[in-house]
């Protein structure tokens, strides 16, 4: 038995860990790694469980093909290809090239060989539908950094933050946003030097329990308390002025578009306490010179979501939140080093103004990318350019993609449905073949390096080589080598990270991660040097602004204003008397999405997915905790097991997503909270968000069960 060090690949924790391998090399256990300077130890139930998921009867060994009747055989990886390649470019002749479409999943984004590869065979087809779950997750930030403008050096970190506000995000959980590394410990740390935290989020969440203010508004307010906190500061003159008259064009245009949220109404209809607003808004305006307010995917899947994304970082504009000249930029990046960071505006041209458009709807491209929620119309409606195959690279859409019913009906009316998928997922069952991967300990790897100055406080990546290789006799497959695969046997070339592949013989996997870091500081070989991981040396300070080329935030672009005047309209209506509740979204910390959801550890540290409520709300419904209860918005509805949640305010339901199966089959216990979204009313602009959380719902009580299914998260917590 040894043990060999490695980082865990399943969320953008990267805990270290240590991999207990047998005589046989196979893998046996996985503890935290202590001497991790990142996580220190740290590992979460999944991070234990990443070795069964190597070794248990769930994982799918071999490629899937699926038979008329709906039944899988087993087929040659060599052969499953062939048959793909040829069906593929059969359908490109056919329908053109805008037929063939790909989907990347949180499981293709943390293969550092595969992430480019889906991209890299789209555009060897001529193809530009390339969907991920970028649009049904946090692209509001996106959208926020064209209309507002980018600030080179970035805003200023948690890590030296005097004041942090996390608004709809419990990085406790979710290990996304202010510290990905050991939250619990860094959030500590933090407190001890002095921090202060204030959390916005409808539930009590673990970052909540931690917060020196907490605010526990009715869910879908984000916009008017972010627009109350704005009146207030300038209000009060507690923003940073000379940084506006520096830097924003608009700061009337602000003050007058805020004006409409006085605190004492924006109060009452988010139902909160006024004084703690104002408190909120002084607290992070005047503690310190450092500070920072973050969302989470509780303010960006929400109503007005890219107009409250939009506030939030107004609100860290006018207090000045931003790496000034001469000061250390902490993160300039460095696997995407992203070169020199003058300490100015930068207003870029908004990308989904021209390029391609989506074929249904009025969308650009947002981050490179087709939105999401178009997906299945983009499948399901004739005319020129319908998607007709589709390769699913790690993803689960007939669980993850909102409307689910709608996404299932196009999933199946495709002509041909690839998943490179480890296990027979609801969207693997649809597939017409199945690749089966290496998993993470097979495969060479560096953290995910889209988004790395928001995931790394300081610039650094790490190389781990493949630790095991896959069970014996198996027929899994390398990810980059499906599409590159696919690409020569189709008699195409495909360029990787800006570089042509050599497309006779075939690459190899460490060429693939050199090439990623071609425009890093640092080569492979030296990040090979560091196995606890490459923390950057050379230090990057903000540079003085270049006149020729600053620009100034825009807070009140006409959209935005145009979005402001909606908001006036309609955040002081409440809601109806058919819905009223509210469904608010959640992570499972014993999930990653609808990863996990095979493993036995898992499945026993949380069983099912409760229907969470407030002990309050069940006593007046005379629900009790292990009812079956139904959850209906005006769109569709959902089943589960009621679970008492003290840490939820009165009239919130709360569950989370990734659990249940296809819509009608395997569902008696709990369905999918997609089933509730609609992707035909209620989305926002330019990309295409569904209202995902917020969502107006009744529930009511099905029947009392002798059993309850099992123990819930929190009881097993
Ligand atoms: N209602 C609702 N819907 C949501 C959300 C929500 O909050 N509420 N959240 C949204 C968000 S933020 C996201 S990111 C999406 C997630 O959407 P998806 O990424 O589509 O869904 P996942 O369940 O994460 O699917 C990941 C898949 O990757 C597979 N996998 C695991 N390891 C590997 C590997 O090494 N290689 C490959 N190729 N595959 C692997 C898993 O088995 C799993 O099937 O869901 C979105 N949908
Ligand atoms: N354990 C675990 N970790 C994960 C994942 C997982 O599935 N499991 N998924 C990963 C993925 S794909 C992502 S994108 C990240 C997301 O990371 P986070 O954004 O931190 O996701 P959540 O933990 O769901 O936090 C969302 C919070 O928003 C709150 N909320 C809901 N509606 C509203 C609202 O209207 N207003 C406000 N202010 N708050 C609201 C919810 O109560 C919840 O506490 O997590 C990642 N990490
Ligand atoms: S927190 Fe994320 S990276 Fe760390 S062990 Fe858990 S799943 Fe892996
Ligand atoms: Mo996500």
């Amino acid at each position: 038995m040894r043990e060999e060090r490695t980082f865990c690949r399943i969320c953008t924790g990267h805990c270290g860990l240590l991999l207990a391998i047998d005589e046989d090399g196979a893998p046996v256990s996985v503890r935290g790694d202590r001497e991790d300077p990142r996580s220190l130890g740290y590992i979460c139930s999944k991070g234990v469980t990443s070795v069964q998921a190597h070794t248990d009867g769930s994982r799918l060994l071999h490629p899937l093909k699926r038979q008329p009747d709906g039944s899988f055989v087993q087929i040659d990886l060599d052969q499953a290809l062939d048959e793909i390649s040829a069906r593929m470019e059969a359908i490109a002749r056919k329908n053109g090239p805008d037929a063939i479409a790909g989907y990347r999943g949180t499981g293709g984004f943390f293969t550092t060989s595969g992430l480019g590869m889906l991209p890299a065979l789209l555009d060897a087809f001529g193809s530009h539908k390339l969907y991920t779950t970028l649009t049904i997750d946090q692209s509001a930030k996106v959208v926020t950094a064209y209309r507002l403008g980018i600030w080179p050096p970035g805003k200023q970190s948690f890590q030296s933050a005097d004041v942090a506000m996390m608004i709809g995000g419990n990085p406790m959980v979710s290990m996304a946003q202010l510290d990905t590394r050991n939250p619990v410990k860094r959030m500590a740390e933090a407190k001890a030097r002095g921090l202060k935290l204030i959390v916005i989020d409808p539930r009590q969440t673990e970052t909540a329990a931690l917060a020196d203010l907490f605010l526990q508004p009715l869910p879908g307010h984000d916009a008017a308390i972010v627009a109350a906190l704005i009146h207030i500061v300038l209000e009060e003159g507690w923003h940073d002025a000379a940084f506006c008259a520096d830097h924003v064009g608009d700061l009337d245009e602000l003050q007058a578009a805020v004006a409409s949220f006085a605190p004492d109404q924006v109060a009452r209809a988010a139902q909160i306490v006024e004084a703690d607003l104002r408190a909120a808004a002084r607290m992070f305006a005047r503690t310190g010179t450092r500070g920072i307010a973050v969302t989470g995917t509780g303010v960006d899947m929400g109503p007005h979501s890219n107009l409250a994304e939009h506030l939030v970082e107004s609100l860290n504009v006018i207090c000045g939140r931003f790496v000034r000249e001469g000061e250390l930029v902490e993160n300039p990046g460095l696997v995407l080093n992203a070169g020199p960071k003058p300490a100015q505006v930068v207003n870029l041209p908004r990308p989904w103004e021209s390029g391609p458009q989506s074929r249904i709807g009025d969308y650009g491209l947002v981050g490179g990318e087709m939105v999401t929620a178009m997906l299945a119309d983009d499948i399901l409606r004739p005319g020129p350019g319908r998607v007709r195959a589709l390769i699913n690279h790690g993803g689960n859409p007939a669980l993850a993609v909102p409307d689910q019913r709608k996404m299932v009906e196009a999933l199946r009316d495709l002509d041909l449905l690839i998943s490179i998928e480890p296990v027979l997922s609801a969207t693997a069952r649809l597939s017409h073949y199945i690749l089966p991967p290496k998993l993470q300990f097979e495969r060479p790897d560096l953290p995910i390096y889209l988004f790395e100055p928001n995931i790394f406080p300081t610039p650094y990546t790490r190389y781990t080589p493949a630790l095991v290789d896959p069970p014996a006799g198996s027929g899994v497959c390398d990810e980059w080598k499906v599409f590159w695969e696919i690409a020569r046997r189709t008699g195409r070339s495909m360029a990787y990270m800006g570089t042509a592949l050599a497309m006779d013989g075939s690459p190899e996997e460490d060429h693939l991660i050199a090439l990623t870091l071609a425009n890093a500081p640092v080569s492979l070989d030296e990040v090979k040097r560091h196995p606890l991981g490459y923390y950057h040396p050379n230090l990057q300070y903000a540079l003085p602004p270049d006149p020729a080329t600053a620009g100034r935030f825009a807070t009140m672009p006409r959209d935005v204003a145009a979005e402001m005047k909606a908001l006036v309209r309609d955040w002081q209506t409440p809601t109806g008397e058919d819905f009223p509740f509210h469904f608010i979204n959640r992570r499972a910390r014993h999930r990653m999405n609808s990863m996990g959801a095979t493993l036995p550890d898992l499945i026993k540290a949380m069983p099912h997915n409760p229907v969470h409520m407030c002990p309050e709300d069940m006593a007046r419904l005379e629900i009790i905790s292990g009812d079956r209860v139904e959850i209906a918005s005006a769109h569709g509805a959902v089943t589960g097991q009621a679970q008492a949640d003290g840490t939820l305010r009165p009239s919130v339901v709360s569950m989370s997503h990734g659990f249940g199966g296809l819509p009608d089959e395997d569902m008696d216990d709990a369905g999918s909270p997609n089933l509730l979204i609609s992707t035909d009313s209620d989305l926002q602009t330019i990309n295409a968000m569904p209202r995902m959380t917020a969502i107006p719902v009744r529930v009511r009580r099905l029947d009392r069960l002798s059993t309850p299914i099992g123990k819930s998260e929190d009881q097993a917590a």
